[in-house]
């Protein structure tokens, strides 16, 4: 020990990390198959279930006969909802929208109606999952089927005496209100003032657009894995949210927390598909308890389509008013949102969350906005990347183009009238929200040259006036979003029933090593390797000597999981704060050993030096010091670690410039991707290889919402879209090479001057992409294409507006389809268009 006391010891040469691409320490483990996923783990004894759920989206249970199921080979038990009832609960909606909502109760396992075609109405647990599935066929429902309401239109019109209710005793579809309007909120003017000051001397753009329904379809589906067996209940599960799971579990049950450990192991995927509670988790949690046996669920590829919940589903009716110039001058905004058959977790705190965005990047002076949570008979809606606030840039970046039209000017042109410009910031916008910070202007500059948007648009000119039948269309999309979901003032003054701060801890090992816990859980972020890389900055170690622990309950205690592009700006700060605690608790200790006064005390680089000395210890000094404790300061703790939790004062705003070239074939209607360019600006980016491709994944996510996915249900209610042959989840052949970079503006949020990027491709090229297609057939009188805008839409369109049939571009081959997905026409073309050759 002593020899640390006195050594002068260099610490090792630690490259800056903080900027660095560093391959994900995760992926060795995730790639090879050396993890755990939830559905790998086998415990001694363990039972498996199987669920039986109902075909039918409403109807009344009349019997269930089990005796046939129960008396299958290695079945232990069959239960159904009555069996239950009186320990199962309702399944918790946190974020309920308005004091009245309308909640119907959730029980896990339906008792007597089903309200959806996926219901759970029995569990069958066997020795084998093959044994359990087996059986389950075996259980005899009778069902009176009830008449469902699946259109989220009609829904909304009845009431008790016309149409259908998707909860008869509930007297209504109708669950909550949610209103915000800037004049009685004192951020801005009144916006039916606007509307018919402009109706008079302006413009007043009114469009009604669609946001399909869409299924998040992680790439692992959802298992949880109950043992009851020892000190405590053990839930591993597939899921986003450990922490919060962990409480609703006990809060729901009556169980006690502490009894509880909740473990999120490697999950594949979640994209907000696995911020949830479930039923599966809920009955799998109560049947073990019940049976006092380790039991597991993994739900097929089919169920997980038909049951997890699903995203977005809303109508939007907007009103823009704006002067003759373009200058906008108010919004309104009403939303019908489709809840399904029940109010989730977050319910109707998704579309209340994008209610801040649609005034997007501009400076509009009077905003309203409108939103009413519909139920009806299909599965619930929930999250789903990007949560509210996809939908809103969509809307708003569709309507500035129609802007643009009216006034005749270019797409970017507008929308530079009416931004926020960057001596503006932070700027309070008129929804209530303070911006930290943005560049609009340059990410716009670099993102156009780039692109080459001047030559696109003369080659789009060209092909007009040639008549050519494949026309180019230029979308633009100059979003930004509000993410890091924190801060906790906020998020209560919108009832939403948790707060948002995150908690980590930084514990300097008696080796030198560091060990790092978060609240966070991640799901496929890389949060081990970008945490690292902050870690091994702040404390001057090696990155590798930094190891992150994180999504069991039992080590990181404390925290709020991972959703709303949180991990960085809020969980990543707190592990800087826990890190400078640490340090400074190293300085005392280190002036104790070096015999100087604390205040001379200098770190750098790992490093404690005496000022104006050349004598000093190594962070690896200190740690070692601290554990051994023979010598420390009085008053001075052994061991040398720290904890901090940290809630923002406000959200942080990341924003970009996205641009989309697509060719649209005017005979048959296939659309081609030709380029996509997008500037970003995420602050300061940790890890660009990570940032890279979370860029990447989102923007496929957002391309695929506007091309190829949608929910689709028949008019028994039975989803259609139930298998990836229906729904047209893209591949990597779909894609092609992006054109990603960054202009970055520090946000003030956090020290680390950092901004979320897990969203921001999905919530930005959605409307880009829409966009382009629309300006590729906007002169032949088009002004909307539905999403997905599938080859036989973009053909309907042109053909009711009484185009197409042009005449074949010289050098270009005819397109056709790819036969084996349908999904996207492809252009064989001869004319040097190769930016789309590498797709
Ligand atoms: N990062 C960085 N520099 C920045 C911003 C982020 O290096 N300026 C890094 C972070 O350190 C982290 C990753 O990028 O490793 C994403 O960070 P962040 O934006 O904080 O988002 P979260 O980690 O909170 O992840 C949530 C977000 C959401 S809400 C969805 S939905 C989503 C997404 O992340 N789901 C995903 N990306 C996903 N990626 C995968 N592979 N799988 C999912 O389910």
């Amino acid at each position: 020990m002593n020899s640390a006391v006195t050594a002068v010891q260099d610490p090792p040469e630690v490259a800056k990390e903080v900027g660095r691409d560093r391959r994900r320490k995760e992926d060795q483990r995730l790639i090879t198959g050396r993890t755990r996923w939830t559905d790998n783990i086998t415990l001694p004894g363990m039972l498996h279930l199987a669920m039986v759920r109902s075909p039918f989206a409403h109807a009344r249970i009349t019997a269930i006969d089990v005796e046939a199921a129960k008396a299958a080979p290695n079945v232990v038990t069959v239960v159904t909802g009555r069996d239950v009832a009186d320990e199962q609960g309702s399944l918790p909606n946190v974020w309920p929208i308005a004091p009245d909502q309308v909640t119907p109760a959730h029980p896990p396992v339906a008792v007597d109606r089903v309200t959806f075609a996926g219901e759970i109405v029995a569990v069958v647990v066997a020795r084998t999952p093959a044994e359990a599935r087996d059986a389950a066929e075996l259980v005899d429902v009778d069902y009176e089927e009830l008449p469902a309401v699946l259109d989220l239109k009609e829904a909304a019109a009845a009431d008790g005496e016309h149409g259908v209710l998707a909860h008869p005793d509930l007297g209504t579809n109708k669950s909550g209100l949610w209103t915000f309007d800037s004049a009685e909120a004192g951020t801005g003017g009144n916006v039916d003032e606007a509307i018919s000051r402009a109706r008079g001397d302006g413009i007043v753009i009114e469009r009604e657009y669609r946001q399909q329904r869409l299924i998040p379809a992680f790439m692992e589906p959802r298992s949880t894995v109950v043992d009851p067996t020892g000190e405590q209940i053990t839930m591993w599960t597939s899921t986003q949210i450990p922490h919060i799971l962990k409480f609703l579990l006990a809060a729901v049950t009556g169980t006690s927390e502490a009894k509880i450990r909740v473990i999120a192991p490697d999950v594949g995927g979640g994209f907000g598909g696995k911020l949830q509670v479930t039923p599966e988790e809920f009955i799998t949690f109560a049947l073990a308890n019940r049976l006092g046996k380790p039991l597991k669920y993994t739900e097929t590829r089919s169920e997980s389509l038909m049951a997890a919940h699903h995203g977005r589903d809303q109508w939007q009716t907007l009103t823009l008013a704006a002067e003759r110039d373009g200058t906008v001058t108010g919004l309104k905004v009403e939303l019908l949102v489709d809840l399904g058959s029940y109010v989730s977790l977050l319910g109707g705190g998704v579309p209340v969350l994008g209610a801040f965005m649609f005034n997007g990047i501009y400076k509009f002076p009077a905003y309203q906005f409108n939103c009413q949570t519909v139920l009806t008979n299909k599965t619930w809606t929930d999250a789903y990347r990007g949560a509210g606030r996809p939908e809103a840039t969509y809307a708003i970046e569709r309507l500035m183009d129609e802007l643009a039209v009216e006034v005749g000017v270019d797409p970017l042109e507008i929308r530079e009238k009416n931004w926020i410009r960057h001596e503006e910031f932070p700027f309070s916008s008129v929804s209530g929200l303070e911006y930290d910070s943005g560049n609009y202007e340059a990410a716009t500059a670099k993102a156009k040259a780039s692109f080459g948007y001047d030559e696109l648009r003369a080659e789009q000119r060209r092909r007009r006036d040639a008549g050519d039948r494949i026309q180019l269309g230029i979308g633009v999309s100059t979003f930004t979003e509000m993410c890091g979901l924190a801060p906790s003032r906020v998020l209560g003054s919108l009832d939403y029933g948790a707060g948002g701060w995150e908690h980590a801890s930084v514990r300097m090992l008696p080796t030198g090593k560091v060990q790092v816990l978060t609240g966070a859980s991640a799901h496929g972020q890389g949060h081990e390797t970008a945490f690292s890389q902050i870690v091994a900055d702040r404390l001057g170690v090696a990155f590798e000597d930094v190891e992150v622990l994180h999504g069991d309950t039992q080590i990181s205690h404390k925290g709020l999981d991972t959703y709303g592009s949180r991990s960085l700006v809020v969980g990543g700060e707190a592990i800087v704060r826990a890190a400078d605690k640490v340090i400074e608790k190293a300085k005392p200790i280190a002036a104790h050993l070096l015999e100087a006064s604390v205040d001379d005390i200098e770190f750098d680089a790992g490093r404690f030096g005496v000022r104006g000395t050349d004598q000093g210890l190594a962070m690896a000094d200190i740690a070692l010091a601290a554990f051994a404790a023979h010598n420390l300061p009085d008053g001075v703790e052994p061991s040398l670690d720290s904890d901090a939790t940290f809630d923002p004062v406000s959200f942080s705003f990341p924003h970009g410039t996205h641009l989309c070239a697509m060719e649209v074939d005017t005979e048959t209607g296939g659309v081609l991707m030709r380029k996509y360019t997008c500037v970003d600006d995420i602050g300061t980016v940790i890890n660009p290889m990570i940032v890279d491709g979370q860029v990447h994944g989102g923007l496929v996510q957002g391309i695929a919402q506007a091309l190829w996915e949608e929910a689709v249900y028949d008019d028994s209610g039975t989803l259609v879209s139930g298998s990836f042959v229906d729904y047209l989840l893209p591949t990597s052949a779909d894609t092609i090479n992006y054109d990603v970079s960054h202009n970055s503006t520090a946000s003030t949020t956090n020290t680390l001057g950092t901004k979320g990027v897990g969203e921001a491709g999905t919530i930005a090229s959605t409307p880009a992409v829409v966009n382009a297609v629309v300006d590729a057939v906007r002169h032949l009188g088009i002004d909307d294409i539905r999403m997905p805008c599938t080859p036989e839409r973009v053909w309907r369109a042109i053909h009711d507006a009484g185009g197409g049939g042009q005449e074949e571009t010289e050098g270009a081959a005819a397109p056709h389809f790819d036969e084996s997905t349908g999904m996207q026409g492809t252009v064989d073309r001869t004319d040097g268009a190769d930016e789309g050759a590498d797709r």
